[in-house]
């Protein structure tokens, strides 16, 4: 072995279980996981009962992106839960936790990776965006949990950490860019700019808050500890997927007229001219 191989510990060398026994120990951490299992579970009953009426292929569209939530939530955090996508890094000299075994659950920023996308779809649906735009701000989102994932996976270089976070924040302009500029006035010409707006606060405000917990988080600056910052992650996700899914079902239920009405955008360049 050479001396770097030696020393770097990687994601993969902690056995499942010695991570599940650390993740067990660890009450706070545990109850984020196993709260947000139980509340998916339930969340994913109601939206089944929700969307039962539904009749109009768009808004059935809007109901799959949205089940979808809940769904890629509960297989993430069984994940988490188990250990299986969680593990120790060591962390590069220059980070506050240097040197120390941290407990990485690296598994939230590749599930975000399928989570976030069906957000924006539905989002984008509701706002009857064009394709262009729909695609820019998907593929923007994908961008931006990848190198989040990056950002959290490096050990080699506490600058190169960063220099992905920055990475990770550029990708995330872009999508704020389309939900705050373009999508509001979609939404204006498609009838729905109300809920839109509504949802559209809703995801900027909570969204922020990702970053922010990452840069105090333990795997930022670590002015927080692993328990504590995956409540915060789980905190974020109840108000971003869960009350951001149901208000959205409610209203495509109450509003299907709207809704099957729009969709003259998808599948072209841009609007009609
Ligand atoms: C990271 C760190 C790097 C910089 C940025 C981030 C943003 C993450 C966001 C996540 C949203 C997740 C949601 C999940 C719901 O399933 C990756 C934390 C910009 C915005 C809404």
């Amino acid at each position: 072995m050479t001396a770097a191989s030696t020393t770097a510990t990687t994601v993969l060398q902690a056995t499942q279980s010695e991570v599940l026994q650390e993740i067990q120990s660890n009450v706070l951490l545990n109850s984020s996981l196993w709260v947000n299992i139980a509340l998916a579970g339930v969340v994913i009953l109601l939206f089944v009962a929700m969307g039962r009426e539904l009749e109009s292929s768009r808004a059935k569209l809007i109901w799959v992106a949205t089940m979808l939530v809940p769904l890629v939530s509960i297989s993430s955090y069984v994940g988490l839960a188990s250990g299986l996508t969680v593990g120790f890094l060591q962390m590069p000299p220059g980070h506050a936790l240097a040197g120390q075994e941290v407990l990485s659950p690296w598994g939230r920023y590749l599930t975000w990776t399928f989570s976030t996308p069906m957000i924006l779809l539905a989002l984008g649906l509701l706002a009857d965006t064009d394709m262009a735009s729909l695609f820019t701000a998907i593929t923007m989102d994908i961008g931006m949990c990848i190198t989040g994932l990056a950002a959290a996976l490096i050990t080699s270089s506490h600058l190169l950490r960063w220099v992905f976070y920055g990475i990770s924040c550029a990708f995330f302009v872009a999508v704020l860019y389309v939900l705050l500029v373009e999508w509001p006035a979609d939404a204006q010409a498609a009838g729905t700019s109300e809920i839109f707006g509504t949802l559209k606060l809703l995801t900027v405000v909570l969204w922020l808050g990702y970053p922010i917990l990452w840069a105090l988080g333990s795997e930022g600056l670590a002015l927080l500890s692993v328990g504590v910052t995956s409540w915060g992650y789980s905190g974020l996700d109840i108000l971003a997927k869960y009350v951001f899914a149901f208000l959205l079902l409610r209203w495509v239920a109450a509003n299907e007229g709207t809704v099957s009405q729009a969709g003259t955008n998808i599948g072209s360049g841009g609007a009609a001219p």
